[in-house]
This record gives C-alpha cells, structure tokens and sequence, in this order.
C-alpha cells in the first residue's frame, strides 16, 4: 500500500504545482496589462486635465507688470514717493514691457500718482500705437496755493486707475509708456510717477 500512496501523493503534488504555474502565469499577465494599460491611460488623463486648468487660469487671471521690475526705462526714472517718476529736471521718459500673456482681448489700465503741482503729459502704446494719451488730474485743487512745506500731509500724491480700453494683444507685444515732466508752479513740478499696468482677460 505504501509505494502506491507514495506515488498518488506525488501526483497530486505535481498537479498541484502544474496549476499555481498556470495560476501565476494568468496573473503575471493580468498584471502586465492593467499596469500598462492603466498608467498609460491615466497619465495622458492627468496631464490633459492640468493642461486645461492652466489653460483656464491663464484667460482668466489679470497680468500686472510693475513699472520698477517688469519695465525696461530709459536712465532719467527713478523711485519718486514710492512710484516710477522722472529725475528732475531730465526731460521726458519712455519704459517698454513685452506682453507675457496669451493671445486674447485685454482691458489694460495703468496705476499713475497724481501731484498737486502738474499735469504731466503720457501716453500708453501697444507695439508703437497710441492707445491712450492725456494728462495727469491734480491731485489737489489748491494746485500751486498748497503749501509747500506740508504738502505730504495738504495735499499727497493721489494713485488714479486709468482706463485705457480693450485691445488685442499676443505674447511679445510691446507695451509702451512715455511721459514728461512740467513745472507750472515754480521748480516742484509733476513728474509722470506711475506705478505699473494691469491686463484683464475680456472673454
Ligand atoms: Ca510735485
């Protein structure tokens, strides 16, 4: 008896073995599959997904660019009660800046800071064009009446948003600014301070 439980056991055992190979075979390709299958598919999903985010947050987030860091000026604009202005006495000056949004339709404003001693004269341009030009308002009515030694406290530089309208613009545009100093009350004047330009995204 013992030879042929021997012999039985020894079958079973192989049989046994012969089904985990086959068991761990159809698992290994399993395996294989899904793995490649699934990566596959889910990063192309991912980075389809986030692409269209950054897409969706580029059309629609304002572009400031600062008029001390993101333009190039000529040498005469330097750091005047906190805005870009014009060294006294230095004539007119120009800054450039490339538009670094996506194409599309912009409403652009620019952040002036008015004074109370002048309407200094500027213009914004897109690639050369003039898209908006004018003077700056006083930024007190007491004009050359405030006094001169309290006019931080009479009558301070004033920020004023300017509109200066929707435009096309793409990636590398140029945008300009000039302005120029003046002095209709003496030798303070007005010196075409400016703090930077917003571009909001118009769908
Ligand atoms: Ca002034």
């Amino acid at each position: 008896m013992r030879p042929i439980i021997v012999i039985v056991f020894l079958f079973a055992m192989s049989l046994l073995l012969a089904s985990c190979d086959s068991i761990e075979d159809y698992f290994d390709e399993d395996d294989d599959g899904a793995t490649q299958g699934g990566s596959g598919e889910i990063s192309t999903d991912t980075t389809a997904a986030r692409q269209e985010s950054q897409s969706e947050q580029r059309s629609t987030d304002k572009i400031f660019l600062d008029a001390f860091d993101d333009f190039s000026c000529s040498a005469n604009w330097t750091d005047r009660d906190g805005a870009l202005g014009l060294s006294p006495h230095s004539g007119s000056g120009t800054c450039t800046a490339e538009f670094p949004g996506e194409p599309g339709n912009y409403l652009i404003t620019i952040k002036i800071q008015t004074e109370f001693d002048g309407r200094s004269p500027y213009e914004v341009t897109v690639n050369g064009t003039v898209i908006k030009q004018g003077e700056y308002p006083l930024s007190s009515s007491l004009y050359c009446d405030c006094p001169l030694d309290d006019w931080r406290s009479v009558c301070p530089d004033k920020d004023v948003t300017v509109d200066c309208g929707t435009h096309a613009l793409k990636p590398g545009d140029t945008i300009g600014f000039w302005g120029d100093e003046v002095y209709p009350c003496g030798d303070h004047g007005s010196y075409a301070k400016w703090h930077g330009m917003t571009f909001t995204p118009v769908p």
